[in-house]
C-alpha cells in the first residue's frame, strides 16, 4: 500500500524560534498568521516544517537541528535551516526586507539595489530547497510560503522535476512597471514557476504576476483562467484571500476569563470610547498617518477630549533595519507630542505599547474596543481586520478599514478610507464613533458571514483541490501510458479535511 503522500513545508519563520540555553536547544512556540493557519494541518496530517529557528549560527555549514515538535506531543518535525550573522544580515535584513518588501508595497524610494545582498538571497534559497529536497520523497508535496523563498520552487524543480509544489505570496505583487525596476526581476519570476500553484490574496495581485511574467519572460498568460504555460506545464495563479479559524476567534471571545480582562482593560483606560490598532511596527501599516488623523480629530472635535482613546499596540519588528528604526522615533515622537497637547487629569488620548502580546490578551484587546481602525497604506490582506470581525460576539463594533489593505476588498461593510487623507480619516472616524448600534449589528453580521464562510479551512482546501485536480490529470496521463486498469496503486494528495 502507498502512503499518503506527506507535506513539507518551507518557510522563512516557522512554528518555533529556537534558543540555546546552557548548551541545550529549546523550542519557543512563535506568534505568526502563517502558524495560526497551516500548524493545525501539520499536527493533525504529520509533515515537516523547514525555516529558520530565528538564531545565528556560528559557520554556514552549522547543521541545523531537527525536532519532533509540539515537545510535550510530538506531530511533525521541524527541520532548522541555520543562517550565519552575515547571511540574516544581507539576506533577511538585506534583501528580503530592503528590497522585496519595499517594492511589493510601492515604496520605490525605500527600495535598496545590491548585488551582495541579491547573492545572499540566492545562497539562502539554496540552503532551503536543499533542507526541503532532503526531506521530501517523490510523491509528498512541497509548500513554500512568501517573498523570502520565490526562487525555492525553481531549484526544487531542477532536482525533482516530478514534485508537486505550491507556492503562497502574502504580501501584494506590485504592478509591471514597479517591479520591473527590480534588476532580478526575471529571476524571481523563474523561481515561482517552479511551482505548479502560485496563490496570491488578489485577483488584482495575480494579474500583476501574470502581466510581469507575459512581459519579463514572454510566457503566455490567460488572465481569464489565471494560467500560465512555462517549459511544458500548465501553471495555476489563483487569488485565494487567507482567512483565519472563526471559530477559535469567537470560542476566545465568549471565554468568561477574557471577557473579564477585557473589562478590566476598560476600566483601567477610564475613557467612554476606545479606538484600537494593533499591528507591527512597519512603514507599511500607516502607524504614523493614523496618530496625525487621531491628532487632528481631537483637535476639530474638542467634545470629544477626555471621552475617547485610542490604544495602538506596535509590535517590534525588523529593528536592525534602518527604516524601521526611524519610523519608532517617528511613532514615539508623535505619541509624546498628542499626549503632551491633550492630556488631562487622569486622560492620557494615546496608550501606546511597543510591545507584542499573547493572543488571548489579544482578543480582550478587540472585546475592548469600539472602534478597530487598519489602516495600512499597502497591506497584502491583513488578518487582525477579521480577527476583529470574529471576535465581536456581541454584534457592536466598528472596523475603520483602509482602502490600500487586501481585506477591503471582500469586507465592504467596514467604514472605507484613504490613510494619506487625514481630513477623511478624521470624518470616519467621527462617523464611527456617532453610528447607530442598529448600524454596527447590520454591517458586522455581513462582515462576520464573510469572515466565518471564507475561512483558514476553506484557504487550505483550495490548495488540496488544485494540487489534488492536477493529479487526477497527470493519473490519467499515466493510465494512457502505463495503459494500466486501476488508480488503487496510484497515491492520493489529501493534506487537509476540507
Ligand atoms: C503578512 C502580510 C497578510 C499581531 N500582533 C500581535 C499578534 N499579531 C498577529 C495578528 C495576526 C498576525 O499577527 C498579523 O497578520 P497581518 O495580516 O495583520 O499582518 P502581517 O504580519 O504584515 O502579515 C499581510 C499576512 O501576511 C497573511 O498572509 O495578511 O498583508 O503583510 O494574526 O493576530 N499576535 C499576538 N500578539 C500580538 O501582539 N499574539
Amino acid at each position: 500500500m502507498l502512503k499518503e503522500p506527506k507535506i513539507v513545508l518551507v518557510s522563512n519563520r516557522g512554528s518555533y524560534t529556537l534558543k540555546e540555553i546552557d548548551g541545550k536547544i529549546e523550542a519557543v512556540p512563535a506568534i505568526s498568521g502563517l502558524v495560526s493557519a497551516v500548524e493545525p494541518v501539520l499536527k493533525e496530517k504529520g509533515g515537516v516544517w523547514v525555516a529558520w529557528g530565528g538564531r545565528e549560527a556560528a559557520a554556514p555549514e552549522t547543521p541545523g537541528v531537527r525536532l519532533n515538535v509540539p515537545p510535550e506531543n510530538p506531530a511533525y518535525l521541524f527541520c532548522e535551516v541555520p543562517l550565519t550573522g552575515d547571511e540574516i544580515r544581507r539576506y533577511y535584513h538585506g534583501f528580503t526586507n530592503g528590497a522585496l518588501w519595499p517594492l511589493c508595497h510601492y515604496f520605490l524610494e525605500k527600495c535598496r539595489y545590491s548585488n551582495s545582498e541579491w547573492l545572499a538571497y540566492r545562497q539562502v534559497n539554496f540552503k532551503f530547497a536543499l533542507a526541503a529536497l532532503a526531506e521530501t520523497g517523490p510523491q509528498d508535496i512541497v509548500w513554500v510560503n512568501d517573498y523570502h523563498l520565490a526562487l525555492v520552487p525553481g531549484i526544487i524543480r531542477r532536482h525533482k522535476p516530478g514534485l508537486k509544489q505550491a507556492f503562497f505570496w502574502h504580501i501584494p505583487f506590485p504592478h509591471y512597471d514597479l517591479f520591473a525596476t527590480l534588476p532580478w526581476a526575471r529571476a524571481i519570476l523563474r523561481g515561482l514557476l517552479g511551482s505548479d500553484v502560485i496563490g496570491f490574496h488578489l485577483p488584482d495581485y495575480s494579474y500583476n504576476f501574470l502581466h510581469a511574467v507575459n512581459k519579463l519572460l514572454e510566457a503566455p498568460v490567460d488572465y481569464n483562467t489565471f494560467t500560465i504555460r512555462w517549459q511544458g506545464r500548465k501553471i495555476f495563479t489563483p487569488a485565494w484571500p487567507m482567512g483565519i479559524d472563526y471559530e477559535a476567534f469567537q470560542k476566545l471571545a465568549c471565554d468568561p476569563k477574557i471577557r473579564k480582562q477585557a473589562e478590566e482593560l476598560r476600566r483601567q483606560i477610564g475613557t467612554e470610547r476606545i479606538a484600537l490598532a494593533v499591528e507591527r511596527l512597519d512603514y507599511t501599516k500607516g502607524i504614523l498617518e493614523r496618530l496625525l488623523a487621531f491628532e487632528r480629530f481631537l483637535e476639530e472635535a474638542p467634545e470629544w477630549r477626555g471621552r475617547v482613546s485610542l490604544l495602538q499596540i506596535a509590535v517590534p519588528s525588523r529593528t536592525a533595519v534602518p527604516a524601521y528604526q526611524q519610523l519608532r522615533s517617528q511613532v514615539e515622537e508623535a505619541v509624546g507630542r498628542i499626549n503632551g497637547r491633550f492630556s488631562e487629569g487622569n486622560y492620557r488620548p494615546v496608550h501606546y505599547f511597543w510591545r507584542g502580546i499573547p493572543r488571548q490578551e489579544l482578543v480582550s484587546y478587540y472585546l475592548a474596543a469600539d472602534i478597530m481602525m487598519v489602516t495600512p497604506l499597502r497591506d497584502g490582506l491583513n488578518l487582525v481586520a477579521k480577527e476583529y470581525v470574529a471576535s465581536r460576539v456581541d454584534g457592536t463594533g466598528v472596523l475603520i478599514l483602509s482602502r490600500f489593505a487586501g481585506a477591503a476588498r471582500d469586507l465592504k461593510e467596514a467604514v472605507i478610507i484613504n490613510p494619506y487623507d487625514i481630513e477623511g480619516t478624521v470624518v470616519a472616524l467621527k462617523a464611527a464613533l456617532a453610528m447607530p448600534v442598529s448600524q454596527q449589528k447590520q454591517r458586522l453580521r455581513k462582515l462576520q458571514e464573510q469572515v466565518r464562510r471564507f475561512d483558514v479551512r476553506w484557504w487550505l482546501a483550495n490548495f488540496q483541490r488544485a494540487l489534488q485536480e492536477r493529479e487526477v490529470k497527470e493519473e490519467d496521463a499515466v493510465r494512457r501510458h502505463l495503459r494500466v486498469s486501476s488508480f488503487s496503486t496510484l497515491p492520493s494528495t489529501s493534506f487537509i479535511d476540507a
